[in-house]
């Protein structure tokens, strides 16, 4: 267990390591009863340090045993040393020496899944960010870079497969039934890439011939029953490979690329150089186990992975604080490939949908942090929207302030210059900058000041001169630590239409010949008024077109103007934000003013959009969803969570009612027949069709029923199954809605990536019984406290998705959030910390809520023995009262 009070490390104290590592040399005894770690290590003095300390301090954490010590081969006294549970200390060593150590580890009982654990019987590790020190003793900072040389010995029957990173080198059997292989990385690496597993698993191969003409071996390693789930994880591993050849000019490098599932994992994946290891749920699919959702998701983490072996890998981070280097940059990779592979737009939409109701909420509340944050307790607690998601979208401004050919230019030079090397975000603005000449230091502030930039847009038209004038004054909010923020450099991209919908040229001078339909105006003061010349008319605005940062606009839009722009926005992105500006603005109405109607233009809207096949159907499937109910609580101060359920739930029933035969006539069009694709006009399609289902069955309506039940029993894909189980499961006919969940869990109560998905569709419906059905869930013997995607799935979604439920007026989901998160506090602190966020933005919320959730986190609080983890995600959201 940690300790109750945890230290906050801060950025500005990084000092180089005194002690550089050159070779690891591991050899893993694996026994049921543990492990055995033998770990040489070639070190030798950093000359950049100017530490004269004789002592070496070495990491550790939660090491069972160490068994001995050595410096060149010769055994050290224990006076010679200090072993406290996180920390070894050798008093004294030479300059250059090899030190061993060996250690013994219990994986069977690591419930946390940090270091070496067993997950469904085989061995696999979790490294990043600091579960090596789990494993051995070691210098556990990703700017210790060494080559590795890995002997995995293990019994021959249990563990056919044994798996590190690099090459395989040498294999043999020994005595007892017992094997070993041994794996050479040649690439210098931070232990955090380190990867082991050992196993009973099949192997399916391919392989990739590479742009210089290598050839590559593919391989991916699962459990048996799920050998035929590989094929599109490999299709989009081989899709992902060719993309970083053709786009950043980034080859493959080592001769082997390998992917294992397992079932028990904390997140999502991990890019272990050559051995990624995956969360089931993120790379398994086949079309009766996965939705066209999962099969999408799995493409872009597989992808994500594999980028990394460039963005994290060959040019790595400095320390944690630089965590956005690899992690936004990767996803700005995976996204562009996404985007590249299906719908651009869709994607964008996806995107700045997360960051608008997940990051700006986090970005607005008590762990707010800069995307290169100055400190931490626990760094497992930032990897975070803010890192990931705003990261890549500061990396994609760079991207729209430069251009695609110069963005180019500077990510060559950027892998060029720091190969091998961990580095720092500002060493790879300044590779930009220096690729570019352009100037990017008030850009910086992007990577340092926390809070969602707020944009108030005005405007005014002069009839007599023909000159409309936008003026933009943007503000960034206090957040914790950071007051009085200074302008950041802002791509503000916009274009301009006349009233019969025509885009009209931006003349920003009165004689620009050359005016472009859409431009990016660039924001570096703190208000800025730009003139547009040549119009007869006053223009109605395109704001912020494709989302070009990640700020929040106020406009006064009409609601006129919204419908305008949803019909007739040449940019795709806004089409659909102005549809959903449009749906925000007629359920607010409706919160505040119950007796008011639904607004008789936004049926009319969606009238139009349902009817007219000729446009882009993945888009219209995207602007028929209405804005989810988190997202209009983020946008609300004092949100009254059960009015904008309730309010919502009326603008659904009114358009499911009004829109009857439309949505009908939607549903059959859109009926496929053939062979299951995943292109994004057959996802499309089923989207709408769903969607149209599930607007059908809130009102009840008869016809939609025997429609879901003929859906639900004869469709061949899980797209189309869960969309008609979703469905009955938010529908009023509980009879129907219990069938098709007996019927369901029956046929794949042995498929846990299944199962997950019949445990999230009834935690996140508000209208399988609240609490009580959760409670229920978790008494379901599929369901299981070791494994992270149950937790997930149940809890984690009931209080992420079911926000009546969950914000019930007696506040008995928060005391329940807090019950499983001190429970869970124990045996998995990371997973715990990650399940208290619905609880930190207690202060968003009027009295009556706000004080039940902080008792809440007060009853986490007084926990003894809290983990380091949920301590800082706690004392922060109280902090300052
Ligand atoms: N780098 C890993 C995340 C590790 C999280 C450690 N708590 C996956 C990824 O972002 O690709
Ligand atoms: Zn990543």
């Amino acid at each position: 267990m940690r300790t109750s009070q945890p230290q906050t490390i801060f950025l500005k104290d990084y000092r180089v390591p005194a002690f550089l590592v050159d070779h690891v040399d591991l050899r893993f005894e694996l026994f049921e009863d543990g492990a055995r770690v033998h770990c040489t290590l070639a070190m030798r003095r950093n000359p950049d340090s100017d530490s004269s300390d004789k002592s070496l301090e070495l990491d550790g954490d939660s090491l069972t045993t160490l068994e001995s010590v050595s410096l060149d081969g010769n055994p050290l006294e224990g006076s010679a040393y200090e072993d406290r549970d996180d920390k070894l200390t050798l008093h004294e060593v030479p300059d250059q020496f090899n030190l061993g150590i060996v250690t013994w580890i219990e994986p069977q009982n690591n419930t946390r899944l940090e270091g070496l654990y067993k997950s469904s019987g085989m061995f696999c590790t979790q490294c990043e960010a600091e579960g090596f020190r789990c494993i051995t003793y070691f210098p556990d900072r990703p700017d210790v870079m060494a080559r590795f040389r890995t002997r995995v010995e293990a019994d021959k029957t249990r563990y056919p497969i044994l798996l590190s990173n690099g090459n395989d080198v040498e294999k043999g059997d020994l005595a007892d039934g017992r094997h070993f292989v041994t794996w050479e990385d040649p690439f210098p690496k931070p232990c955090y890439l380190f990867a082991l597993v050992a196993g009973d698993l099949v192997e399916k191969r391919d392989s990739f011939k590479t742009m210089s003409a290598r050839d590559i071996d593919l391989r991916m390693y699962v459990e048996p029953r799920n050998a035929e789930k590989c094929d599109h994880a490999m299709d989009s591993l081989k899709r992902a490979m060719r993309w970083d050849e053709e786009v950043y000019g980034r080859e493959y490098d080592l001769d082997i690329f390998m992917i294992v599932a397992v079932d028990d994992f904390n997140m999502g994946a991990m890019e272990n150089k050559g051995l990624n290891i995956f969360n089931s749920s993120c790379v398994l699919a086949s079309q009766e186990t996965a939705t066209d959702m999962a099969f999408q998701r799995i493409e872009s983490i597989v992808a994500h992975e594999y980028f990394h072996n460039w963005s994290g890998n060959r040019v790595t981070c400095r320390d944690w604080f630089q965590l956005s280097l690899k992690e936004g940059f990767t996803v700005f990779r995976d996204s562009c490939f996404s985007a590249d592979v299906g719908s651009p737009t869709v994607k964008r939409i996806e995107d700045a949908t997360m960051l608008r109701t997940a990051q700006f909420a986090e970005d607005a509340g008590p762990m707010a942090h800069p995307v290169r944050p100055e400190s931490y307790m626990e760094i497992t607690n930032f990897y975070t929207l803010t890192i990931y998601e705003k990261g890549s979208e500061v990396v994609g401004m760079i991207h729209t302030l430069l251009g695609a050919d110069l963005f180019r230019k500077g990510s060559d030079l950027y892998f060029e210059r720091h190969d091998g090397q961990a580095v720092t975000t500002d060493d790879f603005v300044r590779a930009m900058e220096d690729a570019s000449g352009r100037d990017l230091s008030q850009f910086r502030l992007w990577y340092e000041q926390s809070g969602t930039p707020e944009l108030t847009v005005r405007d005014e038209f002069d009839d007599a001169a023909g000159i409309y004038r936008l003026t933009i004054d943007q503000s960034i909010p206090d957040t914790p630590g950071q007051t009085n923020k200074k302008p950041q450099h802002i791509p503000f991209a916009i274009g301009l239409l006349s009233a019969d919908g025509q885009p009209l040229p931006l003349k920003l001078t009165a004689d620009d010949a050359e005016a472009p339909m859409d431009c990016v105006l660039e924001l570096t003061d703190a208000s800025h008024t730009f003139e547009f010349h040549g119009l007869s008319e006053r223009p109605v605005p395109s704001l912020l077109r494709g989302f070009s940062a990640p700020v929040r606009v106020f406009y006064p839009w009409t609601r006129e103007q919204l419908t305008f722009l949803m019909s007739h926005d040449p940019d795709g992105f806004n089409r659909w934000d102005a549809g959903q500006r449009l749906a925000v603005d007629v359920i607010n109405s409706l919160v505040s003013s119950t007796g008011e109607n639904v607004d008789a233009g936004l049926v009319e809207a969606y009238r139009s959009l349902l009817a007219d096949s000729s446009l882009d159907q993945a888009l219209v499937a995207k602007m028929l969803q209405l804005p989810s109910e988190a997202y209009l609580i983020e946008l609300a101060d004092q949100p009254n969570v059960p009015a904008i359920h309730r309010a919502r739930e009326r603008v659904l029933e009114h358009l499911a009612r009004s829109l009857r035969d439309e949505l009908l006539a939607c549903y059959h069009r859109n009926t496929l027949s053939g062979p299951y694709e995943v292109t994004p006009e057959a996802v499309a399609r089923r989207s709408l069709r769903n969607t149209a289902l599930a607007w059908l069955l809130h009102v009840d309506d008869e016809e939609g029923r025997t429609l879901a039940i003929s859906q639900f029993n004869e469709s061949d894909n899980m797209t189309d199954r869960m969309g008609a189980l979703r469905a009955l499961v938010n529908s009023g006919y509980e009879k129907e809605q219990e069938q098709a969940l007996a019927d369901f869990y029956r046929q794949w109560k042995d498929d846990p990536q299944v199962v997950e998905q019949w445990f999230a569709v009834q935690s996140g419906s508000s209208r399988t019984g609240g609490l009580r059905k959760i409670h229920e869930l978790m008494e379901h013997s599929a369901f299981d406290w070791k494994n992270p995607n149950k937790i997930r799935s149940v809890i984690g979604v009931f209080a992420g998705q079911n926000l009546p439920a969950f914000h019930a007026e007696d506040g008995a989901g928060y005391q329940f959030l807090a019950e499983q998160v001190r429970k869970l506090d124990d045996s998995n602190p990371q997973i715990a910390a990650r399940l208290v966020s619905p609880l930190t933005r207690w202060r968003k919320f009027a009295p009556v809520h706000g004080d039940q959730m902080k008792s809440a986190l007060e009853t986490i609080r007084d926990k003894s023995g809290l983990s380091r983890d949920v301590y800082e995600v706690v004392h922060k959201s109280l902090a300052g009262q």
